[in-house]
């Protein structure tokens, strides 16, 4: 019995023996290096952005090779409750050395806007709201339906509270283009979408010299303004999960290039 009993003990004894091996490796690879904030202890939705090789001519095309592949792209932006945002809404980013580059999609039955004065109050039109952290600043752009561009330099952070001290003089210098599909401030017929494609300079936010690597706090949202009807809202990096577009090394050529390239 006692023989048994030994027997069983020895598993036991060997993983104690194990475990005891396993944190004093842990505890002396703490002390080797000072310790560094782990990504996940704040929770980043990264989204990944692909190199373009050359400059994108910012004219909101249809159908740009560039744009047709999923990668860079947040998918749906999710309302409060964390369901997808209807009308579809959806943005992607690409990169090059001197400057970020985006593409904003927005599902829309009911087009409207006025706001034309740069710096005017554009979020009350059909609009994004974009989001951009460097260092300790905070540099919102909205964006509209019209393609009228109201940027600001803020103190806070990409996709937390509301910026409590913003500088309208500020100037994104951002290259702007809009596509839209239906009729401006008229209810009664069916629209279908808009499409702002953007060049936003990356000195324009601090960042000299990006390269693979880079990263930049990031965050969207938009809400859609009907005629007198409820606005749907939805967003990407906002709250809890914080957006961060990485760039990344690999070229976004697009489909076209890449046809032409197989014999
Ligand atoms: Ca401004
Ligand atoms: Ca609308």
């Amino acid at each position: 019995m006692s023989l048994a009993l030994s027997a069983r003990r020895w598993p036991l004894v060997a993983a104690l023996a194990i475990g005891a091996g396993s944190v004093v490796v842990f505890v002396a690879r703490r002390a080797a290096s000072p310790r560094e904030a782990t990504r996940d202890e704040h929770p980043f939705a990264e989204l990944h952005a692909p190199r373009v090789a050359e400059p994108i001519s910012i004219d909101a095309e249809e159908g740009k090779g560039v744009w047709a592949s999923e990668r860079g792209s947040t998918g749906i932006f999710k309302d409060a409750s964390g369901a997808g945002m209807v009308p579809y809404t959806e943005a992607k980013v690409r990169w090059d050395e001197r400057t970020l580059y985006l593409w904003l999609y927005a599902g829309d039955l009911d087009l409207e806007g006025s706001v034309t004065e740069a710096d005017g109050p554009v979020a009350r039109d059909d609009s994004f709201h974009v989001e951009l952290g460097h260092e300790q600043s905070l540099y919102a752009l909205d964006v509209s339906v019209l393609g009228t561009v109201s940027d600001a330099k803020c103190d806070g952070s990409a996709g937390g509270k509301a910026p409590i001290a913003c500088d309208p003089s500020w100037k994104s210098g951002a290259v702007v283009a809009v596509d839209r599909d239906g009729t401006l401030n008229k209810v009664g017929d069916n629209d279908e979408e808009w499409i702002v494609e953007m060049a936003v300079p990356l000195s324009s936010i601090g960042i000299l010299g990006a390269k693979a690597g880079t990263r930049i706090p990031f965050a969207v949202r938009r809400c859609d303004v009907g005629k007198g009807g409820p606005r749907a809202c939805g967003s990407f990096g906002v709250g809890a999960l914080r957006g961060e577009i990485v760039f990344d090394a690999a070229v976004e050529r697009g489909p076209r290039v890449a046809r032409a390239a197989q014999p």
